[in-house]
């Protein structure tokens, strides 16, 4: 098993669109403001430029907002990358699944080859969490076990492991990434209700307090890690395991559901 953090040199992001506050949600947080979430968006990527993401044309690719679907912001639920190959999802919602046309096009732009989930089967990239040569694939609301396991298949042929990840009937738990992300160094953090789980015994795992639970989906990017702003014992964990934090202001993208990581593909 290999337990680098890998180097990213791309993102796609895509800001979020006039339609945003009429995307799926659960949060009951209220309605998004579309103001302050392209502000907050705006800020996201240039704490993605910060960590190294180069600025060339097509190196940072900022699609059109999209206005036909709303939740199009959230690019990382559209595909699974790995060195050479995009694998294509199928989100589990029926109203995201014309995100993934988009994202297809751009991404023939950067990866020689690519593969596709295909019904029966559906998938979030917000169920798949890579740990090194090992994929974690949540089944979840949206991601079902078909889907899970077509993307398994298609990271086994490339001598990647991948390990499937029961998430159903947790709350708060949209994602396998929303409790869970990977720093490198075999490190995880994860909420109290995935932390102790078997699949993770091989892993030193950073547990995030009660009441934090929003902030375990952070993103190592290169040399930093992206944190929501606002959850201090989280943050002050990770600065006393010696990594440089961005703490990034998410507000309106938590009432839609999302965070950190469902904003950028990286690559
Ligand atoms: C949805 O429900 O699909 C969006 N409102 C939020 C998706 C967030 N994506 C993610 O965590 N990977």
């Amino acid at each position: 098993m290999t337990y680098a953090a890998p180097m990213f040199r791309h993102a796609l992001v895509r800001p979020p669109g006039a339609r945003f506050a009429a995307g799926l949600t659960t949060s009951g947080l209220g309605a998004p403001d579309l103001v302050q979430a392209r502000e907050q968006h705006a800020r996201y990527c240039e704490a993605l430029e910060r960590c190294g993401l180069a600025l060339r044309r097509l190196a940072l690719t900022r699609l059109s907002p999209g206005t036909a679907y709303p939740d199009s912001t959230f690019v990382e639920d559209c595909a699974v990358l790995v060195p050479g190959l995009a694998v294509l999802a199928r989100p589990g919602a029926p109203s995201r699944r014309g995100e993934v046309a988009a994202i297809r096009k751009v991404l023939g732009e950067f990866f020689p080859e690519s593969a596709e989930i295909t019904p029966p089967g559906t998938l979030d990239g917000g169920d798949v969490c890579q740990a090194g040569s090992m994929f974690f694939v949540g089944v979840s609301e949206r991601t079902n076990e078909k889907g899970a396991r077509q993307l398994a298949r298609v990271l086994t042929r490339r001598r990647y492991a991948a390990t499937l990840v029961d998430i159903r009937g947790l709350p708060g738990m949209l994602h396998l990434k929303s409790g869970l992300a990977y720093l490198g160094d075999g490190r995880l953090v994860a909420t109290e209700a995935l932390a102790g789980r078997d699949v993770f015994a091989g892993y030193e795992v950073v547990g995030v307090e009660p009441g934090e639970g929003y902030a375990a989906n952070c993103v190592r990017v290169n040399d930093h890690v992206l944190v929501a702003a606002g959850f201090p014992k989280l943050e002050a964990a990770l600065l006393r395991l010696g990594y440089p934090v961005i703490a990034l202001e998410v507000s309106e993208f938590r009432k839609m559901d999302g965070g950190l990581s469902c904003l950028s593909l990286r690559f």
